[in-house]
């Protein structure tokens, strides 16, 4: 009787780079208790910088032991923060894409024979080969390089896997460690990405990874949704399918909760667990984005998240399997993002974005034809080393400009810059379009307005919870929970409000200007 009066409850983790996540929502998605454990403050034991260890040369890694002690901390804060595990139907994760874990020999054992009286790590303290190298790291460039010619270059890489070859994908991160640690790698039972290693924790098992986060490996035909063999093959190991498993949609159900979690915290036996993903993954599902939307993380770098029916062969930017009801979808990371906007701000009108406002306000939209490309760290989409170019509205190179027109040539290129390359992926404005802001310069209405008119859609910032990935993951816990059960559920839309709409002279205004961005492209040097 008790059971049919109780609350149906969701929990959702975000295992990202600083910290670790956790939030519980109801039926009705409204976040009921949060909790979080911050990397370095909190486990300094590991002695990380932001969450990440650095080597001489590139290498970024993480010790997957400071994810499974955050794991152990994060579940007594949320006892502390009054969860009731009992009421858990199911739950699913979020984690920082591309980052490896090495299990070693014996592992999986482990894992289904934890003992409920200690800590997971504790139990788990040998279970890994190596430290896990994270998405920060820049030291693969041979394998990237290796990596392409063996499909046929490139463009064929982005046509199979979705993306060109990154020194940050798990594919290339593989090679690398196969190629300089051998020992290592032959100590290797499995391979996880940090999403699927998480859900291990809770399934107690090796759980399969997703096919969302598994496109961000340059290894994954995302359009068989099978293991690319040549891609495969060219990391060096015949076995690699079988360390890394069989991927699985997204919107799975991978098993029911570990024993562990049932003795030691109460859960109850069939809390189901939905396969994790990665975070930019889980942001498309937290966003709640359909058709014809567009998801803008405004942060240190820009990221831009779109559903697609089909997936295009980007030459910048990346195709990942959707987790969501979209088929695909695509992630576009714009390096100069938040930092470039300060940096400039700062320069042209100290540090108060109120003064670069009233430069933005002595100003019309359009810059009476001034653009601007502002690369102040080496830029991702397009690719390109660091950069300033200035064109007046002839498109005649301008060595100086004033304050108020620099101010809105970085703002109005930033903006064109992200409509372009969500066309070049697919992106067509609909009727029902919007742009969804979220991340720390989503306060900053002036970008905003910007954002609709170059868009030529109104802006909406999600004000309801502010990590996208993290709601995301609860989110799909009760919408995979919900297909699987048949059980439907109230699930209300989040809260978004609309803060900026285009002018109805926008179209006429940034078309043209659209145009001539993509013709300012073309004299930037191709960087490979
Ligand atoms: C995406 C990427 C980052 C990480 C950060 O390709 O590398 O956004 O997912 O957590």
């Amino acid at each position: 009787m008790l059971d049919e009066t109780r609350k149906k409850t969701f929990l959702g983790f975000d295992f990202s780079t600083q910290r670790l996540k956790a939030v519980v929502i109801d039926e009705d998605y409204v976040v009921q208790q949060e909790a979080d454990v911050d990397f370095d403050v909190e486990l300094p034991e590991f002695r990380t910088a932001g969450g990440v260890l650095r080597g001489e040369h590139g290498e970024v890694t993480a010790p997957p032991l400071l994810w499974v002690k955050a794991l152990d901390m994060v579940m007594d804060k949320l006892i502390v923060a009054g969860v009731e595990f009992a009421n858990v139907e199911a739950l699913s994760g979020a984690a920082q894409q591309h980052g490896s874990v090495w299990w070693a020999k014996g592992a999986e054992d482990r894992l289904a024979n934890l003992s409920s009286e200690q800590f997971l790590h504790s139990q788990l303290a040998s279970a890994f080969v190596v430290d896990s190298p994270v998405w920060m790291d820049c030291s693969t460039s041979a394998d990237c390089r290796a990596l392409e010619e063996a499909v046929g270059g490139a463009e064929e890489l982005a046509r199979i896997t979705g993306s060109r070859a990154y020194e940050r994908f798990t594919g290339p991160q593989i090679r690398k460690l196969h190629r300089t640690r051998l020992r290592a790698y032959s100590a290797t039972e499995r391979i996880s990405l940090v999403s699927s290693f998480a859900c291990s924790l809770f399934a107690g098992k090796v759980a399969p990874l997703d096919l969302s986060d598994g496109s961000g490996m340059n290894l994954l035909d995302i359009h068989h949704k099978t293991w690319c063999e040549e891609a495969l093959k060219a990391c060096g190991d015949e076995t690699l399918a079988d360390k890394l498993g069989a991927p699985v949609p997204s919107a799975s159900v991978v098993g029911t909760i570990s024993d562990y979690y049932v003795q030691r915290y109460g859960f109850k036996p069939d809390c189901k667990v939905v396969a994790f993903t990665g975070d930019n993954c889980s942001a498309l599902a937290g966003l709640r984005l359909r058709a014809g939307w567009v998801g803008l993380s405004l942060g240190t770098s820009d990221t831009l998240l779109l559903g697609l029916q089909s997936p295009a062969a980007p030459s910048a930017g990346h195709v990942l399997v959707g987790p969501t009801s979209a088929p695909y979808m695509a992630l576009l990371c714009f390096a100069n993002g938040s930092l470039t906007r300060q940096a400039h701000r700062d320069r042209l009108a100290g540090p108060s974005w109120g003064a670069f406002d009233d430069l933005l306000r002595a100003t019309v939209r359009g810059n009476m034809g001034y653009m601007g490309i502002y690369y102040d760290t080496a830029e991702i989409v397009p690719r390109a080393k660091p950069l300033r170019r200035l064109v007046d509205a002839n498109g005649r190179p301008v060595e100086k400009l004033a304050s108020q027109f620099e101010a809105r040539a970085l703002l109005e290129g930033q903006a064109l810059a992200r409509r372009a390359h969500a066309e070049d992926m697919g992106f067509t404005l609909e009727a029902g379009s919007r742009v969804v802001a979220t991340g720390g310069a989503s306060v900053n209405t002036a970008l905003l307005q910007i954002f609709a008119d170059v868009f030529n859609t109104p802006v909406y910032v999600q004000d309801s919870h502010a990590n996208a990935a993290l709601l995301g993951a609860a989110v799909r816990a009760a919408e995979v929970w919900s297909e699987h059960t048949g059980i439907s559920l109230n699930g209300s839309e989040p809260t978004v409000s609309p803060v900026a709409k285009p002018y109805p002279d926008a179209e006429r205004i940034y078309a043209p200007m659209l145009r001539r961005y993509r013709d300012m492209l073309k004299d930037i040097p191709a960087l490979h």
